[in-house]
């Protein structure tokens, strides 16, 4: 038997996925959300309240612990863990951790206490700041300025250097607090503390996730130079080099077999973004597949058949884990604005499904929202503000239907509007993500884009392709065959546009932008 195991770290939740290459079959799929199982870490989001709105940290003890319980979660559901033979994995984009002392100076974990006792003493930082941070607009300045301005920036690592980017928040803890940088032996993405934790040795960031940082040079897959220099003395000491992303980073570290079951020698390879784990697990690698991911933060993502960067400068461009490269456009207003007015209005995720498709129509009859509950990546509103427009009852926030329609339809038509520079027109697009489900979305997203939109059986796609991913680097499988055993879209629930809407959101499109360039 074949077991192959994904690991998802994101922004509330870490999720395991363990597939079977042999029967072609998904044996087992758990989650861990943070606010409810470890509600000691005071983040029910899955990050630190803080009285300031732009910083966003978590402790990353937190993900070490729910780490330690979907294991356990797992052997209590009966799975042998025994009989994985690889694994590989995701972590939310940008994150990053710190270290008083490199990984690779560990060797093993006590299998006589629990591992996040075991890393506490590790940290130099006690806090990860994560994606939803922006509280960094002027060091990203700064590094703008020592290369050589923005577009230089963009050239050389993909993106103009952007608020939650790791590189600028890296140069924000350098400045902000010098004597827990001097103690910083070693830094870390979310997406190689995982399996450094996983191995006991220091894992590599590889070239998908290394892309989110300002300090990659895509042209080369190595860090800049020039981007280094501009973040933070010494940071190349701080970092091991990058590897692509079907390297081997190690097997599994004895503490684990012992805990948990594992056969000694399981080998663990590099992980990635969250995002770009998708695209795997969407089967989307090569280019002419759109992916809308609806999660904590909403993503619109393609593999890139040639390079190209945002003209207007939000979107970013990251390692595509199968070679190559690929585009996205992120906006933070995702579930947690759908999740504000559910909760808002006391509807449940069904009620929030017919209250656009049974109870409102294409338009909301002028109603529009500018859904920004949180500060926005794109476009870029830094302080929250939800901005609500049209009738007298909808304004007032006494129309419940209203406001799940507008909340829906105002995400569509920005993610519309700001992944023009991504690819060419997208006829079919995979969703995936908690809410891919939801009959209400897929509707304004078909009528929206005037694209079929079809979701994907499983919707964990980032575990999922981190367990593809393992089954690739350990079995040599080829990716096609991978695919279309474990990622076939779910034709039956595929929703097709309407022609009729397509001038409505015409004029949506144009209405939203006028009252978005107001603010
Ligand atoms: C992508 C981004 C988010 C996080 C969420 O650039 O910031 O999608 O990866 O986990």
């Amino acid at each position: 038997m074949a077991h192959f195991l994904g690991l998802d770290s994101s922004t509330q939740s870490l999720s395991a996925l363990l597939i079977d290459t042999d029967t072609g079959k998904v044996v087992a799929d758990r989650s861990v959300n943070f606010g409810e199982r470890l509600p000691q870490y005071k983040s029910p989001k899955g990050f630190l309240p803080n009285p300031d709105a732009a910083i966003k940290h978590s402790d990353p003890l937190m993900w070490v612990e729910a780490l330690e319980i979907v294991l356990a979660d797992l052997r209590k559901a009966g799975v042998d863990l025994g009989k994985v033979r690889g694994i590989s994995g995701a972590g939310q984009q940008h994150g990053s951790v710190y270290l008083a002392k490199s990984m690779d100076q560990v060797g093993d974990w006590s299998p006589s206490a629990p591992l996040h006792e075991q890393v506490r003493p590790l940290l130099s930082r006690p806090s990860s700041p994560i994606w939803m941070d922006s509280s960094t607009s002027e060091e990203c300045a700064e590094i703008a300025a020592a290369v050589g301005g923005d577009e230089k920036v963009a050239t050389i690592s993909g993106s103009r250097a952007t608020l939650r980017f790791t590189g600028p928040q890296i140069r924000r803890f350098y400045k902000t607090s010098p004597a827990e940088w001097q103690r910083t032996a070693e830094i870390h993405l979310v997406s190689s503390f995982i399996p450094s934790l996983l191995t006991g040795k220091s894992a590599n960031i590889d070239l998908g996730d290394g892309a989110g940082m300002n300090l990659l040079e895509l042209a080369t897959g190595k860090w800049s130079d020039a981007l280094l220099e501009a973040t933070a003395p010494s940071l190349r000491d701080k970092l091991k080099p990058p590897v692509a992303c079907t390297t081997q980073v190690g097997q599994i570290a004895g503490y684990f077999v012992k805990r948990y079951g594992f056969t000694p020698g399981t080998k663990i390879i590099t992980f990635t973004g969250d995002n770009p784990s998708s695209l795997i697990g969407m089967g989307a690698s090569e280019p002419g597949t759109a992916v809308i991911s609806l999660g904590t933060s909403d993503t619109v993502f393609t593999a890139m058949a040639s390079q190209r960067t945002d003209p207007r400068g939000y979107g970013s461009v990251f390692g595509n884990p199968a070679g190559g490269f690929m585009s996205l456009a992120c906006f933070s207003n995702g579930s947690l604005a759908r999740e504000e007015i559910a909760k808002r209005f006391h509807l449940t995720w069904d009620d929030f499904a017919a209250a656009i498709v049974d109870k409102t129509k294409p338009g909301n009859g002028g109603n529009l929202l500018l859904p920004y509950f949180v500060p926005e990546i794109t476009p870029r509103v830094l302080k929250a503000a939800p901005r609500w427009f049209g009738s007298d009852a909808f304004v007032a926030g006494k129309d419940a239907a209203a406001a799940a329609r507008a909340v829906v339809e105002a995400q569509a038509i920005s993610m519309r509007i700001h992944s023009d520079w991504i690819g060419e027109k997208m006829h079919t697009i995979l969703v995936t993500g908690g809410a891919s489900k939801n009959r209400g979305l897929l509707r304004v997203l078909a009528d929206v884009f005037q694209a079929t939109i079809m979701p994907l059986s499983v919707s964990n796609s980032s575990a999922l392709g981190g367990a593809l991913r393992a089954a690739q680097a350990v079995e040599g499988r080829a990716w096609q065959d991978l695919y279309a055993t474990f990622s076939p879209p779910e034709r039956a629930l595929a929703v097709t546009p309407d022609p009729s809407t397509r001038p409505t959101y015409e004029e949506l499109a144009r209405n939203f932008a006028q009252q978005l360039s107001q603010i």
